[in-house]
């Protein structure tokens, strides 16, 4: 054990050093102006004179009904409530978000995946098809400032919640929707991750150009559209103090990816002009089509990279490491690889004449990196300025002490199922310290928010509950 410790104490030191030589740079300093005077302050109050972090949470105040449900939505919304929004969460009575039965790891417990989606929200459960459901609905659409939702197409009017509905009970409130597709021939359309990235471009071009369109880890369908969607909240929520309406906030998962996988599109385009020269297979020989192709590990910029091995790559899949041949360094990334020659060899010295022979330049790199741990590769580079990336696995980003320091992985402990990890907010604020909280029971915070949020008097509660609006029934809770 002992033994095995060494090269990981080692290899965080490593990462340690490499950034505290780049702290270390010249930093220039400039003399603080004065303020401008109070009249040209935008009408912004004074700036707060109390500690950083210690003047509330960004959204502090924001009011969020939040009808997601599955990854996209409930990112966005656990974004919201990470930034200090009270997100009240509505499920249906005893079915829940379908993920807290999905991909169980502890029998009969809310799953990893629905606890690390819905951290720092309230549940409250609401049949909205019941009469009396509605009539809570309808005081909570009057109280909250954003709507956010991620159903099937239509399912959000079918609830009697359509726009005209709301914008008329609430002039003020903004209607956030993530949907498969926008407005056009696949808008009525569900939409999963997988079927988000296919049609937004990012399968088509990721992959190996001899292989299959590949889907990515990352999920760009659903968590990368929840997160447009909260820019498109905050934004509709700044232009509110202006109008003081609320308007609708569409992120279509297509849109999202399409956004994301923009510099595929770039080079659509640039291929109307020529071959793409930077993609291994301009150095292969081998001509391209007429649209972008998937392209392995070539990097998406102008600079060329490649994954390579390292050493222990034979017994560990995730010994590797991202080596960028980045051109302003090409002199120490020769002399580092044992190839002091290349500098000034015609062939070598200059970015477009190595294009042709970038298969073989990596392969040499290879010699080198594979006699090296990913972690040294990493320190050694460092000291000369040449971006690497070392292939982490999620065993060590789960372990990696730094990531639990800036609250990016944080453990939360949780009354049924025990402590988990989850992703913390990856936004940092100065001034807005994320309260990362486990996610709720189902409607644990239902008789909270009739009481206290919708000011519901006991009878009227009572009312409620014999009602069947807020409880399942007992054949519903069988079934979930
Ligand atoms: N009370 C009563 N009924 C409720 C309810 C509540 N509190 N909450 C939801 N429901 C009902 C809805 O009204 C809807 O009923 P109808 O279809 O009869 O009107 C029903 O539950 C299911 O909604 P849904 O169609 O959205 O759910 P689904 O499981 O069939 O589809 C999904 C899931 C994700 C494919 C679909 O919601 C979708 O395409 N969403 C938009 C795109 C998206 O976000 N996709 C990413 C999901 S994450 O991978």
């Amino acid at each position: 054990m002992a033994t095995k410790k060494k090269p990981k104490a080692k290899a965080k030191a490593a990462v340690k050093k490499a950034a505290v030589k780049k702290a270390a740079k010249k930093v220039v300093k400039l003399k603080a102006g004065k303020p401008l005077a109070a009249a040209a302050s935008n009408g912004l109050p004074r700036p707060s004179a109390k500690p950083w972090g210690a003047a509330g949470r960004a959204l502090d105040g924001v009011k969020i009904l939040d009808f997601t449900h599955v990854q996209s939505g409930p990112t966005c919304t656990q974004l919201l409530a990470y930034m200090g929004a009270d997100v009240m969460k509505v499920e249906r009575p005893g079915v829940g978000d379908i993920t807290r039965g999905q991909l169980r790891d502890v029998k009969g417990q809310d799953s990893l995946y629905f606890t690390m989606l819905n951290g720092s929200k309230r549940s409250i459960t609401i049949d909205s098809k019941n009469p009396k459901g509605k009539e809570i609905l309808e005081r909570l659409v009057k109280y909250c400032d954003v709507l956010v939702e991620n159903f099937a197409p239509g399912a959000l009017d079918r609830m009697g919640l359509t726009w005209d509905y709301i914008h008329k009970t609430n002039p003020r409130m903004i209607v956030a929707s993530v949907k498969g597709f926008g407005p056009g021939p696949y808008e009525d359309c569900k939409v999963y991750e997988n079927v988000a990235q296919c049609a937004g471009g990012s399968a088509s071009t990721t992959g190996f150009r001899d292989g299959p369109p590949l889907v990515t880890g990352a999920q760009i369908g659903d968590s990368g559209t929840g997160l447009h969607l909260a820019l498109g909240i905050v934004s509709a929520l700044y232009q509110r103090i202006r109008t003081g309406r609320g308007q609708k906030v569409l992120c279509a998962m297509q849109d999202g990816v399409l956004n994301l996988a923009r510099v595929k599109l770039r080079d659509q385009q640039r291929l109307a002009h020529g071959p793409l020269a930077e993609y291994s297979q301009f150095g292969e020989g081998i001509p391209f089509g007429k649209a972008v192709p998937r392209a392995g590990n070539d990097s998406g910029g102008g600079q060329p990279g490649w994954i390579l091995k390292c050493k222990g790559w034979e017994s560990d899949p995730d010994a590797y490491i991202y080596f960028i041949t980045q051109a302003p360094v090409w002199g120490a990334i020769c002399d580092l690889i044992g190839k002091p020659e290349w500098k000034t060899d015609a062939d070598y010295a200059t970015p477009p004449a190595r294009l042709p022979r970038l298969r073989q330049i990596f392969d040499t790199i290879e010699q080198w990196t594979k006699t090296k741990t990913k972690f040294e590769v990493m320190e050694i580079c460092n000291q000369h300025d040449i971006p690497v990336g070392p292939i982490l696995s999620m065993k060590e980003l789960a372990e990696e002490p730094s990531l639990r320091a800036t609250g990016t992985v944080v453990e939360v402990d949780h009354p049924t199922r025990g402590p988990y990890l989850t992703v913390g907010n990856p936004i940092k604020l100065s001034d807005s310290i994320p309260d990362v909280r486990r996610s709720p029971l189902l409607g644990e915070h239902t008789d909270e928010v009739l009481r206290e949020v919708l000011r519901y008097s006991d009878k009227e509660i009572a009312a409620i509950k014999a009602s069947g609006a807020i409880s399942a029934s007992e054949k519903k809770a069988e079934a979930a």
